[in-house]
């Protein structure tokens, strides 16, 4: 018989160190005898990547609504839950998301601040109650998180959201860390190495529950 597999989802600000951690937590997962699939949001599928390309660039005059991100967003989640997280679950695969639904919650009701009725129903539209067994919010300062982020190259269209975007963001994901027994906060502000320490240490902790 197939056990099913667990979704763990690394959710925080840009250069909060997520990309890092993830290959941390599949080396762990791997030494432990299990087969892991990466996804990234949004993306993940060839429509879902079509939709991030679309959704992260600027479209010159045209503004990019709140409404059409919003949708974008759970459009391309929409297309990788149900094309690739779940049945990779079903197979006993575990997932790990490069972000997942906090980071809609995050951007588009904190740093957007969408109307939260109609955002809490298209979450629901679309997962229908599907959440990651794990979250994982590594909390970054903006500003240090935005610094590492542009030491790599050009800040794209929601990267320029400036800074009190981004500090709505953090809040939102602080309180859903608060209120969901799920998720673990990390301290993203330290070193590469002492996070990826802090991380495996929970990755651990959590393959032996
Ligand atoms: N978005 C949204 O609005 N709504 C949604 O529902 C979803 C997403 C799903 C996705 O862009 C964008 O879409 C994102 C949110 C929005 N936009 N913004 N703004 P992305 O996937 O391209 O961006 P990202 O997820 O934020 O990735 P990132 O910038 O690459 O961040 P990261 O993966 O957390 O960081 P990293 O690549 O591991 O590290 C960044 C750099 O910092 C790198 O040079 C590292 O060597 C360095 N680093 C990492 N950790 C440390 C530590 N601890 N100390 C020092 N330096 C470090």
């Amino acid at each position: 018989m197939i056990t099913a597999g667990k979704f763990i989802a690394v959710e925080g600000l840009e250069g909060a160190g997520k990309s890092t951690v993830i290959s941390a937590i599949k080396h762990v997962l791997q030494q432990a005898g299990i087969n892991v699939v990466l996804t990234r949001e949004p993306g993940g599928t060839p429509m879902a990547e079509a939709i991030r390309e679309c959704v992260k660039h600027d479209w010159q005059d045209e503004k990019v609504t709140e409404q059409t991100e919003l949708l974008l967003m759970y459009a391309a989640r929409s297309q990788l839950v149900e094309n690739t997280i779940k049945p990779q679950l079903a197979l006993g695969n575990w997932v790990i998301g490069d972000r997942h639904d906090w980071s809609s919650l995050a951007y588009q009701g904190g740093g957007r601040q969408v109307n939260q009725s109609h955002l809490m129903a298209i979450r629901e539209l679309t997962l229908q109650g599907f959440t990651a067994d794990l979250t994982l919010y590594l909390d970054i300062d903006p500003a240090v998180g935005l610094e590492r982020a542009r030491s790599r190259g050009e800040l794209d269209r929601i990267e320029q959201s400036g800074l009190a975007f981004f500090e709505r963001a953090r809040a939102t994901y602080l309180q859903l860390v608060a209120e969901h027994d799920e998720a673990v906060f990390v301290d993203a502000s330290q070193g590469v190495e002492q996070v990826k320490e802090t991380v495996i240490h929970h990755i651990q902790h959590f393959l032996q529950d």
